[in-house]
């Protein structure tokens, strides 16, 4: 058994140098050598049935799920750029109702849909940014139509920090929201977001929608990006109580209590009776990766795997996070051959 991959036509363009860590210029760690590690390892390993590039979406479905003033910004900001290293940062945010007008030129308010200085804009971006949703919707057709019970959308740039009308975190559209959307022809959807990061993005887009739970484990908004949600007392909104589930999680987190945190996340979503399961995998809860602080082995995603495939739902995997080059391939191989075990 292996599982069909499919990869975005054109992500590799968008390949922004630089970002600050703690005011120090590092290399930019969303690089396009994520993708291409991941998909040709799981070639070598057999696990990867094809590794077709897939297409953009359409504008239409993008803003099915985001603000027409957002997408016209992006797409407006990328059109200006003009050398293939000229990339736009936001430095300056409109924070709180005095600081909320929006300039009439729309090429120039990032600050008012971007919330970090870690999300630049470049020529290539916001073509990435299609061809990353059209890759996770392109996933979803697949399982719509039946034709598979399993297939990881490997999105690039990332999508799950992307809400209705922001976007930061290395993510411009939320490619697994988008797909969800398309999910919802087979029925309840549930997301499980296993990146390190708290997927604010999906959690906001969702929050008061009942036909999708939300369900992430995370570092502890506390300590960890992006800061300002993600708490466990998040639960959903008055039309959804109970569709979002926050697993904040300490520094030190070991595969022990990620997998047992996760089991009480999977109790949830049985509960729910999704019809289908979108996974938003992150591989930044790997001990050696750059921005995280826990300390899962290579070997627990085979039981993060494994957890998952007990579901027993038709599943969309959707790539977020992971930054650790050396070790993402066997990441991968590592959570696809628990899945297919099981
Ligand atoms: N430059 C995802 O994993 N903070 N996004 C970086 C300071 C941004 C992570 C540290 C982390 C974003 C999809
Ligand atoms: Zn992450």
């Amino acid at each position: 058994m292996s599982i069909p991959v499919i990869y975005p036509s054109s992500h590799s363009d968008h390949n922004p140098a630089l970002e600050f860590v703690n005011g120090v210029l590092r290399d930019f760690v969303e690089c396009p050598q994520r993708v291409e590690l991941i998909r040709d390892h799981l070639v070598r390993s057999g696990l990867a049935a094809s590794c077709d590039p897939a297409g953009a979406t359409s504008p239409e479905e993008v803003l099915e799920t985001h603000d027409a003033g957002m997408v016209a910004c992006l797409e407006a900001a990328s059109t200006k750029m003009v050398g293939e290293s000229d990339y736009v940062y936001a430095g300056v945010f409109s924070v709180r109702p005095e600081m909320a007008r929006v300039a009439t030129n729309p090429a120039h308010p990032f600050g008012h849909y971007c919330f970090d200085a870690d999300t630049p804009i470049g020529k290539a971006t916001w073509e990435a940014a299609l061809s990353s949703a059209g890759v996770a919707s392109a996933g979803a057709s697949l399982l719509v139509t039946g034709d598979v019970r399993c297939v990881y959308a490997l999105c690039r740039p990332p999508g799950h920090h992307a809400g209705s009308d922001f976007y930061g975190g290395y993510c411009y559209v939320n490619n697994a929201a988008i797909a969800a959307k398309r999910l919802l022809a087979l029925g309840k959807v549930a997301i499980v977001d296993i990146d390190y990061h708290h997927g604010n993005g999906t959690q906001e887009i969702f929050w008061d929608d009942p036909r999708v739970f939300f369900g992430s484990l995370h570092g502890d908004p506390d300590f960890a990006f992006p800061f300002y949600s993600g708490y466990a007392d998040e639960t959903g909104g008055p039309g959804a109580s109970g569709t979002t589930a926050n697993f904040p999680l300490p520094a030190g987190t070991d595969g022990e209590a990620y997998l047992s945190a996760l089991d009480r996340l999977l109790d949830q979503v049985a509960v729910f009776e999704p019809a289908v399961l979108v996974v938003s995998v992150g591989y930044d809860t790997y001990a050696g990766d750059p921005l995280s602080t826990f300390a899962v082995g290579v070997d627990d995603f085979a039981r993060i795997g494994a957890r998952l495939a007990r579901l027993d739902r038709p599943a969309l995997f959707v790539q977020e996070g992971g930054y650790c080059l050396e070790a993402l391939g066997e990441l991968a191989e590592s959570l696809f051959s628990g899945y297919l075990a099981r």
